[in-house]
């Protein structure tokens, strides 16, 4: 383990990168699936049950444990690893966007942004700079600038304005962080679904020298098509030489279209939220527990996993968990699907290192399309 932050690139397949973020609390394997722990807890699931699963990192939200416990609070209670019991790197995200999809009243201008707490309904307001403090106090390892993502569709005057600022904001972050070597702070590409602010956010940020850079304000409405536009877009103007990580995505298939393109790090609420809604990700696509087809089905969801869930479990019993809306099915569920997008990268990153990761993709992409076993 090393005192600084660092990233190796240990493999290359066309554009697909196989990689390693070595920090002193661990190091990430990438291409790299990171769960969500908004709010200190990977919803359903244990931490060790997390790790076990092959997760090298996993997300915080400085919106969400900002309201509640409060960042001094956990600084107070030793940090946001001693208090949730994970010792391995954790990503914090901003608020930003956080910010922008659950809080109520809201006013953002160039000091920062001014919000309701969804929580007791109080005012808050939270700066460029305010954001890294916070995510200082919480001990994050992986720290994001604030960014603006506005959501798609939008204006080219609107998705310029708010990019334009997002660049601003990021200097104010690269000052506040300082200079923390075995840490990171990640700059944001936005720019919305037009191509040469995509390129201009990417230059602007790649001259800022960060450790780390991200491209947001996708998976916000626009169709996959645009999406991985502007990936390709933006890529070329990131330096090949730092990891990165696309915000908020997405569908298996999405992260291996995405990793395809050259993207090393991912997060989505996707296996967790959805396993608590019925839905199973499974080799052979997703399978909704709550159809009334699954009733009296006594096949586990894939004997051939790596997980119990998947292979111990019968349908007809998840089924009755789902629709008596009992804790056990969502926890089965998280579990299985967090062990299918585990399995899904560390069978991406193998096929990286084997030069064999368009034929992966293409085989994976078929079994999906095959349909349920
Ligand atoms: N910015 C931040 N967090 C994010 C996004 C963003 O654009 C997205 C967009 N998919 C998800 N999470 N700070």
């Amino acid at each position: 383990m090393t005192e600084t932050f660092q990233f190796k690139l240990t493999a290359t397949d066309g554009k697909a990168r196989r990689g390693e973020v070595s920090m002193p609390r661990g190091t990430i394997r990438t291409p790299a699936f990171m769960p969500v722990g908004t709010v200190g807890t990977v919803k359903a699931m244990y931490l060790d049950q997390v790790r076990d699963l092959g997760a090298d990192i996993i997300l915080g939200n400085t919106y969400h444990l900002m309201l509640r416990p409060g960042a001094e609070r956990v600084a107070r209670l030793g940090g946001l690893h001693e208090l949730i019991r994970w010792k391995h790197p954790i990503l914090t995200d901003s608020g930003g966007f956080q910010v922008m999809s659950l809080s109520g009243l809201r006013k953002l201008d160039e000091q920062g942004v001014t919000f309701k707490s969804h929580v007791d309904g109080a005012l808050h307001h939270m700066s460029p700079e305010r954001s890294i403090e916070i995510q200082g106090l919480l001990g994050s390892d992986i720290q994001m600038q604030l960014d603006e993502c506005v959501a798609l569709p939008a204006s080219p005057k609107e998705i310029e304005r708010a990019m334009e600022m997002s660049l601003r904001w990021a200097e104010r972050c690269k000052v506040a962080f300082g200079d923390q070597p075995g840490k990171a702070m990640f700059g944001i590409v936005q720019g919305g679904d037009i191509p040469h602010l995509r390129v201009r956010s990417a230059q602007a940020l790649a001259a800022l020298d960060l450790k780390g850079y991200a491209i947001g304000g996708l998976a916000v409405g626009e169709p996959q098509e645009v999406m991985l536009d502007m990936i390709d877009t933006t890529i070329p103007h990131m330096p090949a030489e730092k990891p990165r990580y696309l915000m908020g995505v997405g569908t298996p298939d999405d992260m291996l279209k995405s990793v395809a393109r050259g993207v090393d790090m991912f997060d989505c609420v996707m296996p967790t939220r959805s396993g608590r809604h019925g839905l199973a990700f499974t080799r052979r696509g997703r399978i909704n527990l709550r159809n009334a087809r699954h009733a009296e089905d006594m096949r586990p969801l894939d004997e051939e996993s790596s997980c119990p869930a998947a292979r111990d479990y019968s349908r007809a019993y998840l089924h009755h968990l789902v629709r008596a809306n009992e804790s056990l099915g969502g926890m089965l569920l998280t579990w299985n699907n967090l062990s299918y997008y585990q399995d899904l990268m560390a069978g991406i990153r193998k096929a990286i290192e084997e030069g064999r990761f368009a034929d992966f993709m293409a085989q994976t992409q078929e079994e999906w399309a095959r349909g349920d076993l």
